[in-house]
C-alpha cells in the first residue's frame, strides 16, 4: 500500500473526539432514578453536537456494584441499564449518527460473586479453579479464603478477585468476550481497565513481560476479527512507561501525563511540562495512538480541581481540544460540573436542566446531585453563547472541520513567558495558532514565526486567563538569491 493511502485508511477508522459517559448518571428513561440505554440513547444528538464520533461507556455487563467495575457476566447487559437488545438497538442509533461506541472491558478482575470464582472458592477440583490465583501463605494483596484456610489474589480489592491470566483458558476467554461484543453486540472496540496490572511476576504487579505479551496476543486477536477496531488501554503511569506498550499491542493509550501537565499548567498559570510531554507522545507515535483528557471517572473534576475557577475552565477546554490525539471529554465537564472523592461524587447525575433532579430522572435519583445543578446544566447553558457549554460545541465543531486540529502536528511557539502558552497546528493544507496566557495580567501576543501570517490581526495584548485561536494562512518561501 502507499505510504499516503495507509495513513488514510488509519485515520479514517479513528476517533476525532471521544465522550466518556457513566450510563447509570446519564439520562433515565423509565423513573427508576438509575441512568439507562433506552435514556442515553435519548441523548445521542447532545452528544453528537460537541462534536463527539465517540462514545466510551464505562462498564455496561452485569455487576453487583453501581460502577460495574466487577464483573458477574460478560456476557449480559447489567439489568439495571436494560437489556442486551436495548444495547443493540443503542447501538443501531449511535451508528446512524456516525458514533462509534468502545465499552470498558475488565479483563484483570471479576467480581467475587461471579459464579466461576464462587465455585472455585468452594470446590477446589471446580473447573476453573486455576483461572484465579491461590497461596497458602498470603501476603500483600491476598485476601483470606471465607470457606478453607488459603487465599486469593485481587491486586484492586477483595471483592474483585485477579483472572490468572498465566492460563491459557482465561485468554481464550476474553478472546471470546471481546467476539461476542464485536460480533453480537456491534461495538466498536474497548477501553481496556488497568490493564498494566494483568499479570503478576513474583513481587511485581504492574507493566511486567508477561502482560506485555498477553496484550500483544490480545491486541492482534481484536485486530484479526474486527480490522477497523479501535482499542484503548488505561496504563495509569509515565510517559517511559507507556511508551514500552507500542507499537504491537493495544491501538492507543491514555496519555495520563498529558492530562496532568495540563491541569497543572492551568492551575498555576504557567506551561510548565505540557508542551514537552506532548512532544514526547508526538515524536514516538501518530497521533491516533494516544489520548489527552483532562480528568476521568477516578479523580476530581476540573471545575473542583481548579477551584470553580471559570476561566481556567475554559482554557482548559480551548487546549484540550486544540491538542494532537483523540481528546476525552468526560461527561459533564463542558458543564463545568463539579465533583470530588469519594467516587461516587465524582459520577453523579448528569445536569440537564431545572425540574426534579435537573431533569436526569422523574424519580428520585440513585445518588445525590451536586449542588450546582441549577445553573451548571444543558438547558441553562444552550442559551448562554458565553457558556461552556457553548465554547465546547464551538471548538468541537472546529476540530470536526479542520484537518490541521485534528490530524496536524503541533509546532510549539517559543514566547518567552511561561504564562503563556502558543502551538501551530499544522498539516499540508492548513494551520492553525493556539495563544493561552494562563496568567492572570495581560501580557504582550506572540510573535509569528516567519513563514505564517494570520488571516486575521492578532490581538496586540492577551488578557488575562484567555485563549485564541487564529487560522493561519503559509507565506511561500522566499525566492531563491538574485
Ligand atoms: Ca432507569
Ligand atoms: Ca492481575
Amino acid at each position: 500500500m502507499l505510504p499516503l493511502l495507509a495513513l488514510l485508511v488509519q485515520t479514517a477508522g479513528h476517533p476525532n473526539v471521544c465522550y466518556e459517559v457513566f450510563v447509570r448518571s446519564f439520562y433515565d428513561s423509565d423513573g427508576d432514578g438509575i441512568g439507562d440505554l433506552r435514556g442515553l440513547t435519548q441523548k445521542l444528538d447532545y452528544i453528537k453536537g460537541l462534536g463527539a464520533d465517540c462514545i466510551w461507556l464505562m462498564p455496561v455487563a452485569e455487576s453487583p456494584s453501581y460502577h460495574g467495575y466487577d464483573v458477574t457476566n460478560y456476557y449480559k447487559i447489567e439489568p439495571d441499564y436494560g437489556t442486551n437488545d436495548d444495547f443493540k438497538a443503542f447501538m443501531a442509533a449511535a451508528h446512524q449518527r456516525g458514533i462509534k461506541v468502545l465499552v470498558d472491558l475488565v479483563l484483570n478482575h471479576v467480581s467475587n460473586e461471579h459464579p466461576y470464582f464462587q465455585q472455585a472458592l468452594r470446590d477446589t477440583l471446580a473447573p476453573h479453579r486455576n483461572w484465579f490465583r491461590w497461596s497458602k501463605t498470603g501476603g500483600n494483596n491476598w485476601h483470606k479464603s471465607p470457606v478453607r484456610d488459603e487465599y486469593y489474589y485481587g491486586l484492586f480489592w477483595s471483592g474483585m478477585p485477579d483472572l490468572n491470566f498465566e492460563h491459557p483458558a482465561v485468554m481464550g476467554e476474553a478472546k471470546w468476550v471481546a467476539r461476542y461484543w464485536l460480533d453480537s453486540l456491534g461495538v466498536d472496540g474497548f477501553r481496556l481497565d488497568a490493564i498494566r496490572h494483568l499479570i503478576e511476576v513474583g513481587d511485581s504487579n504492574a507493566n511486567t513481560g508477561a502482560t506485555h505479551r498477553a496484550l500483544r496476543e490480545y491486541g492482534q486477536y481484536i485486530r484479526m476479527v474486527a480490522p477497523k477496531s479501535y482499542t484503548i488501554g488505561e496504563v495509569w503511569d509515565n510517559v517511559e512507561n507507556i511508551l514500552t506498550y507500542y507499537p504491537d499491542q493495544l491501538d492507543a493509550y491514555f496519555a495520563f501525563p498529558i492530562s496532568d501537565a495540563l491541569m497543572d499548567a492551568v492551575q498555576s498559570e504557567k506551561a510548565g511540562r505540557l508542551i514537552p510531554t506532548v512532544l514526547q507522545f508526538q515524536a514516538a507515535q501518530p497521533a491516533w495512538r494516544w489520548a489527552p483528557f483532562q480528568r476521568n471517572h477516578d479523580q476530581t473534576r476540573t471545575m473542583t480541581f481548579l477551584k470553580n475557577d471559570a476561566q481556567g475552565a475554559r482554557l482548559a477546554a480551548t487546549i484540550l481540544m486544540t491538542l494532537p490525539g483523540v481528546p476525552f471529554i468526560y461527561y459533564g465537564e463542558e458543564l463545568g460540573m463539579t465533583g470530588d472523592k469519594p467516587d461516587e461524587r465524582l459520577r453523579t447525575p448528569m445536569h440537564w436542566g431545572v425540574g426534579n433532579a435537573a431533569g436526569f430522572s422523574s424519580g428520585k435519583a440513585w445518588e445525590a446531585l451536586q449542588p450546582d445543578s441549577l445553573t451548571a446544566n444543558v438547558a441553562a447553558q444552550e442559551r448562554d453563547p458565553n457558556s461552556l457549554l457553548t465554547l465546547y460545541r464551538r471548538l468541537g465543531a472546529q476540530r470536526a472541520a479542520n484537518s490541521a486540529l485534528k490530524t496536524g502536528q503541533l509546532i510549539p511557539v517559543e514566547t518567552g513567558n511561561e504564562a503563556v502558552l502558543a502551538y501551530i497546528r499544522a498539516d499540508s493544507a492548513r494551520a492553525v495558532l493556539v495563544v493561552a496566557n494562563l496568567g492572570k495580567t495581560a501580557a504582550p501576543n506572540v510573535t509569528l514565526p516567519a513563514e505564517y501570517r494570520s488571516r486575521t490581526p492578532l490581538a496586540r495584548t492577551l488578557a488575562p486567563r484567555r485563549a485564541y485561536i487564529y487560522e493561519l494562512t503559509k507565506r511561500p518561501p522566499p525566492p531563491p538569491p538574485r
